[in-house]
């Protein structure tokens, strides 16, 4: 390919590639989990044809991957936005991992994502993005946070000029093939694993209170933590790479499989594979050891549910995630889903003016499943003062740390379901101010 200027969208797919291909050199595992998912997507195409490709063309899945970093301050935030800014890409959704987890992890979250339809459809390239709550007593005690908070502000992790090429990006819509370039490499390296020695003492430290927070606040620059490609079989995904002798977690976080319409989001990784990593010793000697920190992950997605169908959804995962809880929870059909308004869909209308009903593809994460993704990737449980009080933390916290707006979710689902019946109306000359009536009659519609 050969473009004299690449637009947001193509510095995103250029960084989605530069990240997958950096991080298969560093992770080997992942390398593997890239070709079984390769297989699998193959299979399920020959075996379904078109209806494999109902939630987003095989291009686009091959093509997928969501990326998971953690950084330690909102200063730290406010740069991977101007970063991903420049891709097109914009903080969704708020997520609190501290309760959602058993064991120690003192995070919240959000997830950087392109927003509207024909960006998504472009490269839907996604990173979720978690932050350390060091002030949070649960976990960090005061001498403690004093002593994190100066790390991590001494610390540099992005360098002027990748900053600012991601800021001339972002203002001006894109950049010359030059600095695309050197942004990219810039961008690439600065997610590279850090080869410059760990305090040791400082990261055992961090590591007996939460194994993530030594991840964070316990090295001198941040990585990659994993890169997940989409597969189109999960439970098949699963069973092969068992069989290469890879040790999945024990379980697919999620929904269960089972015979109706797949929602949300399913995902599974295997376990985090020792690295060498280079430490300087209290005594000041400099000697080689390893870290189990970076994991191999694969996910599954399924429509996109409503505010109603996501109450149902957290509801039955309490109950277990079984088929059967599912059968009572959920109708067996995407015209059950629709007419009930559980799920989101859009309206297409093609020639001759018939009206088919296309389901919104999930495009977030799921802070139950984080928690679980997150949790059995720990070797130490860490520790957690359940008897302190936790600090308060919302969305609207979340978005004055990352100094942008932070979009909702719910909201872009239904402003695409908005957008395509007003489209829908206009071409069968209908008065689109009538779309606003219930799901009920959506779903009677397609
Ligand atoms: C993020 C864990 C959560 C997901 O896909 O839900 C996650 C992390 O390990 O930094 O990756
Ligand atoms: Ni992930």
């Amino acid at each position: 390919m050969t473009t004299d200027y690449f637009e947001p969208w193509q510095l995103r797919a250029a960084f989605a590639r530069s990240l997958s291909d950096m991080y298969g050199r560093e992770v080997p595992a992942y390398t593997t989990l890239l070709e079984v998912s390769h297989d699998v997507n193959a299979d399920v195409v020959r075996a379904r044809g078109a209806d494999a490709e109902r939630l987003g063309s095989i291009d686009r899945v091959t093509a997928e991957r969501h990326g998971a970093i953690r950084v330690g301050t909102p200063a730290e935030l406010q740069q991977v936005a101007r970063i991903f800014g420049a891709m097109g890409m914009h903080p969704v959704g708020f997520y609190d991992l501290r309760d959602a987890s058993s064991s120690s992890v003192p995070v919240i979250s959000t997830a950087f994502r392109p927003i509207d339809r024909a960006e998504l459809a472009r490269n839907p390239f996604r990173v979720f993005t978690s932050m350390l709550v060091p002030s949070d007593r649960r976990f960090f005690s005061a001498d403690l946070q004093a002593r994190l908070d100066t790390f991590l502000t001494r610390r540099s992790l992005f360098g002027p000029e990748l900053l600012a090429l991601a800021d001339r990006a972002e203002a001006d819509g894109g950049l010359s093939a030059a600095d695309a370039a050197e942004f990219l490499r810039l961008a690439t390296a600065a997610f590279e694993l850090g080869r410059e020695p760990v305090d040791q003492a400082w990261y055992r430290e961090l590591e007996a209170v939460s194994a993530v927070a030594a991840d964070i606040g316990g090295v001198p620059s941040t990585h990659i933590n994993h890169l997940t490609p989409r597969v189109l079989d999960i439970d098949d995904l699963y069973a092969r790479m068992e069989a290469r002798g890879i040790t999945m977690i024990d379980a697919i976080q999620g929904p269960p499989l089972w015979e109706g319409p797949d929602v949300l989001l399913r995902q599974t990784s295997f376990r985090a594979l020792a690295e060498p990593r280079t430490f300087r010793t209290p005594d000041g000697e400099v000697v080689q050891d390893s870290l189990r920190v970076r994991f191999g992950e694969v996910e599954a997605r399924g429509i996109a549910l409503t505010r109603e169908g996501r109450a149902r959804y957290d509801a039955a995962v309490v109950e277990g995630a079984t088929p059967d809880v599912w059968r009572r929870t959920f109708p067996d059909t995407e015209a059950g889903l629709a007419r009930q308004g559980l799920a989101y869909f859009t309206y297409e209308v093609g020639d001759g003016g018939t009206v088919t009903r296309e389901p919104i593809v999930y495009e977030d994460f799921l802070p139950r499943s984080a928690a679980g993704i997150f949790q059995s990737n720990l070797t130490e449980e860490g520790s957690k003062d359940a008897s302190q009080a936790g600090e308060e933390r919302d969305a609207d916290w979340m978005a004055g740390a990352v100094g942008r707006e932070l979009f909702d979710p719910f909201d872009l689902y239904a402003a695409q379901v908005a957008a395509s019946r007003d489209r829908a109306a206009h071409r069968l000359g209908v008065d689109p101010t009538h779309r606003e009536n219930s799901s009920t009659q959506q779903g009677a519609q397609a």
